[in-house]
């Protein structure tokens, strides 16, 4: 073995978002190196697949009495989280947002008389809810400062957290990753008539269809490449701004040039079937999925927001301009559609940089030796 084991906690929001999809990957890699490892979630993590022993699940369930007007969600989980660490002797637990997680594990390590560290990874999401509520910004800030040790996904987001919330706290930079045992080129030949004819191209767009995502950007786009080169795009997810974009489609007569293919879970597959990625969101701290594109030999075109020029060589794997500028991406999307030497060129450079810098067990290393030292007290 690699050493002692650790008996670690997770805490993150069980969901589709890239933060879910990481905290759960990296609990996966965890188990697999030996450790043992304890979801405290509200919900079953949707990418925990197939069973192995090193991996327990917690599930908090909050109550809604009628005498509380919101349900103790925060509280049941500090409290979980304290019974877990008590009962499986956790060594530490690594929380993924400031708030609400950072604090309710603070909460259940007081409960606890401190026998446990916390690290909490920034996702970025805490610095939009800032933008959203100022009035949490105190309990972010102290969130991040109680914790034994701070993450964060990119360096944009560490500049960003410095420069909005705490300017002292040290921040580890530790990206996202993938795991080319599953995110690499797929087989598509025998369903990609299902969705395009052989000359037609594919653009895709996967995301939460967020106001961030800038999704009537992506119809945009579409709307223009399309004049050029037959195009077909396919929209992945659901979200607030899902309609809108049906709605721009259908004014531009674009309909049956747009497939709705709503919450996926076998994404691998789908990437491979593009030929370009989309990604124009004003706000991104990493961009997880033009990650899993790249590793796929897709390239993305999109903006230069946040930590996407983190995870996307513009010029190399994808090519990026500013928010908003639909007319640039257009033109780059049809670049790299119509000229072959150029896309196997992005593909194959998107593929080796995924490997190079974004490898699943480089940044489990990295993730484990921060777990040793926080637990050794350094
Ligand atoms: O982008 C979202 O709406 C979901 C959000 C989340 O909390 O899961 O994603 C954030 O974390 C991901 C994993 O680190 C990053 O890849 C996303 O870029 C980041 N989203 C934003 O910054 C808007």
């Amino acid at each position: 073995g690699r050493g002692k084991k650790m008996r670690i906690g997770i805490t993150c929001y069980p969901s589709h978002g890239g933060s879910g999809v990481v905290a759960t990957e990296l609990g996966k890699l965890m188990a697999e190196r030996g450790h043992q490892v304890h979801f405290v979630t509200y919900d079953m993590p949707f990418r925990l697949g197939s069973f192995n022993h090193n991996i327990h699940y917690h599930e908090v369930e909050a109550n809604r009495y009628a005498v509380f007007r919101y349900p103790p969600y925060d509280l049941a989980l500090a409290s979980r989280m304290a019974q877990v660490a008590k009962l499986h002797s956790l060594d530490v637990i690594h929380v993924h947002y400031a708030v609400p997680h950072a604090i309710c594990a603070y909460l259940a390590k007081e409960m606890s008389d401190n026998s446990f560290k916390v690290v909490t990874t920034l996702h970025g999401t805490d610095i939009t809810v800032l933008g959203e509520d100022p009035s949490l910004r105190d309990i972010i800030c102290f969130g991040i400062r109680q914790s034994d040790a701070v993450t964060a996904v990119s360096d944009d987001l560490i500049r960003q957290t410095k420069e909005l919330l705490c300017m002292d706290k040290p921040i580890e930079r530790v990206y996202n990753f993938v795991d080319q045992r599953i995110y690499s080129p797929q087989d598509v030949k025998d369903i990609r008539l299902q969705y395009a004819q052989p000359d037609e191209k594919i653009l895709l767009h996967i995301s939460n269809f967020r106001a961030v995502k800038r999704v009537p950007d992506v119809i945009r786009i579409l709307d223009r490449v399309h004049r050029h080169t037959p195009t077909k795009l396919l929209l992945v997810g659901e979200g607030p701004y899902l309609s809108q974009a049906t709605d721009m489609a259908e004014e531009r007569g674009l309909m049956d040039r747009v497939v709705f293919l709503g919450k996926q879970d076998k994404v691998a597959k789908l990437i491979s079937l593009a030929d370009v990625f989309l990604l124009p969101s004003s706000k991104e701290s990493f961009g997880l999925v033009a990650l899993e594109a790249m590793a796929c030999g897709v390239p993305t075109v999109g903006s230069n927001a946040g930590g996407i020029p983190e995870v996307v060589a513009d010029g190399k794997t994808g090519f990026l301009s500013n928010v908003g500028d639909v007319d640039a991406m257009a033109d780059h999307a049809i670049r790299l559609l119509t000229d072959p030497d150029l896309y196997r060129n992005f593909s194959e450079n998107g593929r080796a940089r995924a490997q190079e810098h974004f490898c699943a067990e480089k940044i489990a290393d990295q993730y484990e030796a921060l777990y040793k030292r926080v637990i050794a007290g350094e």
